[in-house]
């Protein structure tokens, strides 16, 4: 990867924080209600792995799936972060046309297929995109982002199975951040390493540091070759760390502030910069420079587009629900 590159990945994951760190800021000024899952500490993974897929090529990239801390995997599969931001506000003018908040960014027209609230739901979503994928012959590939406390559910165990057997091209990428809501994962999960369960499946695995974002692009490049070159599912799984809480609702009380800070000597942006720094690739007022122009990007475009666009209209509370009457940007692919 070349010395641009690797800039433009830092800037890239900086983009990222300062995003969600607004979404932070406009929740506590009401601007944004709901519920709002933040992936600060976790930039690595998603800036990782999907910058090894094809993605931000409309409808013939990859297909991309994940939970309800989605805003940053809808944005690095290339949805609009002025959408995205517009979608939190609730305005007309965001991804699902203000309906369906934080935890439903949408954008097929560049197959960022959601942002799921139910734990475990894009599971056999994956499978069935992947399947698509095998019924088109195409060399598209299903990649589905997941919690570790999505794994022990019914779903999970079900699409692995059948994936396996059905040789589907998805790749499953598990971000072990060790905690669902207030509960860590030895509490919970009677196998703490999520990619040992893959052998009661046959499906391949391995984990990684998903902390520095250049172990997860290696590892996640092989990953990606393996499943869209031998059409067969793939199960990698990321160690890392949410920097917040669960939610915008959460004391943190079931963790202690040592794991905490352990854990923030390891954030993916501090480590990613310094090798930078070290490399001669940047200096440290570039990235000054970065993080303001990052900043007056984040506030004079993207929230001014929020804060100014117009909110539904009551008399359009149903419209986009039924699919007599669909979105006219979202007519194509899914309707043919
Ligand atoms: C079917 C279902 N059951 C329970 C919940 C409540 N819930 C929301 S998030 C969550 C924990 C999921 O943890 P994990 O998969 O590790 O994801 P993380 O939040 O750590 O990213 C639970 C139980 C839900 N949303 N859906
Ligand atoms: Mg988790």
């Amino acid at each position: 990867m070349n010395e641009a590159d690797r800039k433009r990945l830092l800037r890239e994951m900086m983009f990222y924080r300062r995003f969600e760190d607004r979404c932070f800021e406009a929740y506590m000024e009401r601007k944004i209600g709901g519920f709002l899952h933040l992936y600060s500490g976790q930039e690595a993974v998603a800036t990782g792995v999907l910058e090894k897929a094809r993605v931000n090529r409309g409808t013939d990239g990859d297909y991309v799936i994940t939970g309800y801390r989605d805003h940053i995997h809808a944005i690095k599969t290339g949805a609009p972060p002025r959408e995205v931001m517009a979608e939190l506000y609730g305005k007309e003018t965001g991804s699902s046309r203000g309906r369906g908040g934080s935890m439903h960014i949408f954008d097929p027209t560049v197959n960022f297929m959601g942002g799921y609230a139910l734990v475990g739901q894009p599971f056999p979503l994956a499978a069935g995109l992947a399947l698509a994928c095998k019924h088109k012959s195409t060399d598209q590939i299903a990649i589905c982002f997941l919690g570790d406390g999505a794994n022990n559910q019914g779903t999970f165990h079900e699409t692995m199975n059948m994936a396996s057997i059905w040789d589907l091209p998805v790749l499953f990428v598990c971000e072990n951040n060790q905690y669902a809501i207030g509960t860590r994962i030895d509490r919970s999960t009677a196998v703490t390493d999520q990619y040992k369960r893959m052998c009661a499946y046959n499906i391949e695995a391995s984990q990684h540091d998903g902390m520095d974002i250049d172990v997860v692009m290696e590892a996640a490049e092989k990953a990606i070759d393996y499943v869209r070159g031998k059409r067969r599912p793939y199960f990698i799984e990321f160690m890392t760390y949410r920097f917040r809480g669960h939610s915008m609702s959460d004391a943190k009380g079931y963790r202690t502030r040592e794991e905490e800070k352990e854990w923030e000597k390891r954030d993916p942006i501090r480590i990613f910069s310094a090798r930078l720094i070290e490399e001669g690739v940047i200096t440290p007022e570039d990235i000054k420079a970065m993080e303001k122009e990052i900043d007056d990007e984040i506030e004079n475009d993207i929230v001014r587009f929020a804060e100014e666009s117009p909110p539904p209209k009551v008399e359009d509370l149903t419209r986009y629900v039924l699919d007599d009457n669909p979105d006219p940007r979202w007519i194509g692919p899914l309707q043919k």
